[in-house]
């Protein structure tokens, strides 16, 4: 057992770290303000293949692996949580489910393009109705004579969905069997196929660069060679999709509160109260041994589940016991970040104010902390 990075990720990681500190963190600030993400900063991602990073060389992506890419996630997310969901969805959600499910023919057509920053992905999930319980899905894809199908419904909080080309949506296509046998997934053009109407971006607490949307079917034709793995086989897609996103949401958190870690020692060094800096308190050094103590055991949990990933092992509660702990060390140490800097940590001035905003949302999405219970004693034999 060896809780090192090798050379290579080490590697990996410094490139992802200032690509982060010099693209990403000087316009972080103004994205939020301007509830929008820049075009210009994608580009440069999708250029320098940050929208690839866990595939294979020949299908266009940049060779690493899963622990590679949390590599990256926790460090565009250490300034930047926008983009860290914007990474996430494109890759574990909309990538991962076509290069594990799709045909080869797919993969050429649909997800090189993806995995080479030609085109942006997004998924198409929850509904107004069906979050948690994705079961609930009211979509409804019916097939046609020809072999197409007829996509109907509204899907919410699909984030890069402003900007996305491609979308894995997912759609009841049998009434008569429980949905996690008659729900099937759909690679969907978002900027070509008829019928679809993009909302504007839903107004957030947090992660406001990122685009998030609802999107509407009102009878779209999809052709049959879009249906991505077999029909009614689109629940499993869903979650083992989730299962892999998780370990990138984990890696967000521990990128979060890394950032906000980070940004307090830099202030508690510099602010002085009662004549001495605040960093010769007893009680800040302890509160800020806590925070880096949660942050590693944080991080370690997320590389355990990504290795396990790589190497082919059950990962889907290793990824929950990631998503469940990470997230709730971003929300306290966002917390304790913007305590320590007092009324300056309130002020969006200073990075801990959003970065407390951004934390939220890690326990939300992906999957809520409550599903991650579910699936974690689901593996217990508790009952
Ligand atoms: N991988 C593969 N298959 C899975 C699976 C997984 N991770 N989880 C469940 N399944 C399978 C089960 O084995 C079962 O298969 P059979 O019907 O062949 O027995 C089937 O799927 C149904 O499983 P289950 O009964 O556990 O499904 P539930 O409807 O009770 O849902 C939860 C379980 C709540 C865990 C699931 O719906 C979930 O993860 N919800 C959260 C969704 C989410 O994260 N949304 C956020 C989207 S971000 S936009």
């Amino acid at each position: 057992m060896d809780f090192k990075l090798d050379k290579c990720h080490e590697l990996q990681r410094h490139l992802f770290r200032s690509f982060a500190e010099n693209e990403i963190k000087p316009i972080a600030k103004d994205m939020d303000e301007n509830e929008a993400y820049d075009l210009d900063l994608l580009a440069k991602l999708q250029k320098y293949g940050f929208f690839g990073i866990p595939f294979p060389r020949e299908l266009g992506g940049g060779g690493s692996d899963n622990l590679g890419y949390a590599l990256a996630m926790e460090e565009c997310s250490r300034v930047d949580a926008s983009t860290g969901i914007t990474m996430s969805v494109h890759t574990s959600l909309c990538c991962q489910a076509i290069y594990h499910n799709g045909t080869p023919e797919q993969k050429e057509k649909y997800l090189r393009p993806l995995i080479d920053g030609t085109k942006m992905g997004c998924f198409g999930l929850t509904e107004p109705g069906a979050g948690s319980d994705v079961q609930g899905a009211q979509t409804v894809a019916t097939k046609n004579e020809d072999g197409s199908w007829t996509l109907n419904g509204s899907k919410i909080f699909t984030t890069n969905s402003g900007f996305a080309d491609t979308c894995t949506v997912f759609a009841i296509t049998d009434r008569s069997v429980p949905a996690s046998r008659g729900l099937t997934c759909f690679i969907v053009d978002l900027k070509e196929m008829k019928g679809i109407t993009i909302s504007d971006n839903i107004e957030r607490m947090g992660i406001r660069a990122a685009s998030n949307c609802i999107v509407t079917y009102d009878n779209v034709v999809v052709p049959a060679d879009r249906v991505l793995g077999k029909v009614g086989g689109g629940f499993k897609i869903a979650m083992q999709s989730l299962d892999s996103g998780r370990i990138g949401i984990a890696a967000q958190s521990v990128g979060i509160a890394q950032g906000a870690l980070d940004e307090a020692i830099k202030y508690a060094k510099a602010r002085k109260q009662f004549g001495k800096p605040l960093v010769a308190f007893q009680n800040s050094q302890f509160k800020l041994a806590e925070c880096q103590t949660l942050i590693e055991a944080a991080r370690l949990l997320t590389w355990k589940a990504a290795v396990a990933e790589d190497n082919g092992e059950p990962f889907s509660v290793l990824a929950a016991e990631a998503k469940l702990f990470a997230s709730d060390v971003a929300v306290q140490v966002t917390r304790y970040a913007v305590q320590l800097m007092g009324g300056y940590g309130y002020c969006r001035e200073y990075p801990v104010e959003r970065m407390y905003r951004d934390a939220k949302i890690t326990e939300i999405y992906e999957g809520t902390s409550e599903v991650m219970k579910m699936v974690i004693s689901g593996s217990m034999k508790l009952k």
